[in-house]
């Protein structure tokens, strides 16, 4: 029985994943790797330096830089990004998301966040629904990212619930995959998540009933 939801945050509940997109893009023009959309997709979900990682290896600048320097462009990135949260407002919840937080509060769901983004207490302050989660997991403190299993087993602790009651909601197929080895439903959002339980298209899908007729 699902008696708590653990939410991603980028792409489930906020529009922020065109902000940080926004911002890697000038990274990578910074360090003369090409801007894709297959770059921009895998970025999802990945951390502040493994993202960074990942640009400069799509480029071959992986060797060029110390980690100092790394650090430099990791830390601008982070600056321009903060820059373009604060344009967020309650209007940038992803459609449907607000409706569906008041559905599990009103059911007496227990909810809490498990976002790879060190900035998830700003974003959620600036869009206004800090008040509906338990608790947001802490990434600093973990010891591996998305798709290891560690940031939605310690998104069930913060709900006091035994991971085969929590079900967790993601955009990327590295959170599903990090969800279905915690041992929990995976719930996906977007196109492209075969390994999730359950798959909507669009956050506006997501329902009780529509998660329920899905499990049917
Ligand atoms: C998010 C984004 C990623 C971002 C990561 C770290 O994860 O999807 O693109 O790189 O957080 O963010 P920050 O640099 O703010 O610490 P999620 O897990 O919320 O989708
Ligand atoms: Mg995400």
């Amino acid at each position: 029985d699902i008696k708590g939801f653990a939410f991603d945050l980028d792409g489930v509940i906020a529009d922020s994943a065109r902000l940080h997109s926004k911002a890697w893009h000038q990274t990578a023009d910074t360090v003369g790797t090409t801007w894709t959309p297959e770059l921009a997709e895998n970025l999802k979900g990945v951390s502040r330096m493994d993202s960074l990682e990942m640009i400069l290896k799509a480029g071959g600048h992986e060797n060029e830089y110390t980690q100092a320097q790394k650090e430099e462009l990791a830390t601008a990135k982070n600056t321009q990004y903060l820059e373009l949260v604060k344009t967020l407002t309650p209007d940038d919840v992803l459609p449907g998301m607000k409706a569906f937080l008041d559905e599990l509060k009103a059911n007496g769901y227990k909810m809490s966040v498990a976002s790879a983004s060190k900035n998830a207490p700003t974003i959620l302050k600036q869009l206004k629904v800090m008040d509906y989660f338990e608790g947001i997991v802490d990434p600093a403190k973990l010891h591996a990212g998305k798709p290891d299993p560690e940031i939605f087993s310690l998104a069930a602790d913060v709900l006091g619930l035994a991971p085969a009651n929590v079900a967790g909601l993601e955009d990327s197929g590295a959170g599903i995959q990090s969800i279905n080895a915690a041992g929990e439903l995976s719930i996906g959002i977007g196109s492209e998540l075969s390994e999730a339980a359950v798959r909507f298209d669009r956050t506006d899908e997501v329902s009780l009933a529509a998660i329920k007729a899905k499990l049917a």
